[in-house]
């Protein structure tokens, strides 16, 4: 994620469906849908991260310098439960702030998006927001949730059929970082608008941003739209007690990714030499998420092993804030064109929807 030859227009990578990716979406989507075992018998597109991948993004991670592990792995069953409490801490304004928004600015949302719209939401968890969202709009045509927990991603399409039985829904478990193929609706939708909740963008460097947006803006061509949710700039400590906060979760969280590989990859990761660090670097405009070794420390991942001094971080996740005219910009260079912003009294957040450029 953090490679950033990635963003090189040449070897941007595009939603476009690769041969095995295909064949395993025609099992999903074809005349015989395949049932994924799981509390909630639902056809998903399963193009979940398996062990494999796990693995050797992992090795390849911790042999850097510094040493880096992937975000997106925090997202096991465990992980994303402990996701979802971080949104209910009191200093992770984040989440409840976004979905103040929502409330207050759904149906301006709905009028600008328009009636009939295909919505692609990508990174949708729980699908809280997009309840809000699909609650308000006009008569939509169809919904695609694209999310790495392959769990989250059945209940929310079992509640989400209920709810909206008549709006046909299309879910896929893919790490959209990754190339992955989107399912041919039946319903005719009038324009394609891709949903980003959560100001999951903020994982990303500028560069890979822009890259990212030049890939949804091929996704939601021709005359589509973009409906973006932002962590705004603000003041370094509201900044930094969002990552820390007292209760520890966003610890736990953090420590999770070594407990997932001790349960995964059977690595011997002791959690107790181990600390979680979250500190705003102004400069770069960004949360540093690290992983701090508190001893000199070897660590056994299958046949591989690491050596950690006391003191060495792992960095686990960037989290980049944005004022609301360089996100504007990042988008525009992206052939987006920027509609309306919609903020809390506060601008902590922002909720951004633009139209693709002709
Ligand atoms: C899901 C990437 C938006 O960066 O705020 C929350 C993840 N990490 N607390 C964020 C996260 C630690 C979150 N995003």
């Amino acid at each position: 994620m953090r490679n950033v030859t990635d963003t090189h227009p040449q070897n941007l990578p595009k939603f476009l469906p690769t041969r095995e990716a295909l064949a395993v979406y025609r099992s999903a989507f074809g005349q015989r849908p395949v049932m994924n075992p799981g509390s909630a018998n639902v056809a998903l597109l399963d193009l979940e991260p398996k062990e494999p991948e796990f693995f050797s993004e992992l090795v390849s991670g911790l042999s850097q310098h510094p040493r880096t592990l992937p975000c997106k792995f925090f997202y096991d069953k465990q992980g994303a439960e402990l996701f979802q409490a971080i949104c209910e801490t009191p200093e992770y304004y984040v989440t409840r702030t976004e979905l103040k928004i929502l409330q207050e600015c759904g149906p301006d949302m709905a009028s600008h998006l328009g009636e009939a719209v295909e919505l692609i939401g990508l990174g949708t968890g729980a699908g809280t927001k997009t309840r809000i969202l699909l609650t308000q709009l006009t008569d939509p045509a169809v919904y695609v949730p694209v999310d790495i927990s392959s769990a989250q991603l059945r209940r929310s399409t079992t509640l989400f059929r209920q709810l909206f039985p008549h709006l046909e829904i299309l879910p896929v478990c893919a790490d959209y970082l990754q190339p992955f193929p989107l399912p041919t609706p039946t319903h005719q939708p009038k324009r394609k608008v891709v949903y980003f909740p959560g100001s999951t963008i903020g994982n990303f460097d500028p560069p890979e941003a822009i890259g990212f947006l030049q890939r949804i803006a091929l996704v939601c061509r021709p005359g589509g739209g973009l409906l973006i949710g932002v962590d705004l700039k603000k003041d370094p400590v509201t900044l930094e007690k969002a990552y820390n906060d007292a209760q520890g979760v966003t610890a736990a969280f953090n420590l999770n990714l070594l407990a997932r590989a001790n349960r995964e990859l059977g690595a011997n990761f002791d959690l107790h030499l181990w600390k979680h660090r979250a500190i705003y670097n102004p400069t770069a405009g960004r949360i540093e998420m690290n992983l701090v070794s508190l001893c000199d420390q070897l660590v056994t991942i299958r046949d591989h092993q690491f050596f950690f001094k006391n003191d060495e971080p792992i960095i686990t996740e960037y989290s980049y804030k944005h004022s609301p005219e360089e996100f504007e910009n990042m988008a525009r260079s992206a052939g987006f064109a920027l509609r309306k912003v919609w903020t809390d009294t506060q601008k902590l957040f922002g909720v951004f929807y633009f139209d693709l450029l002709p």
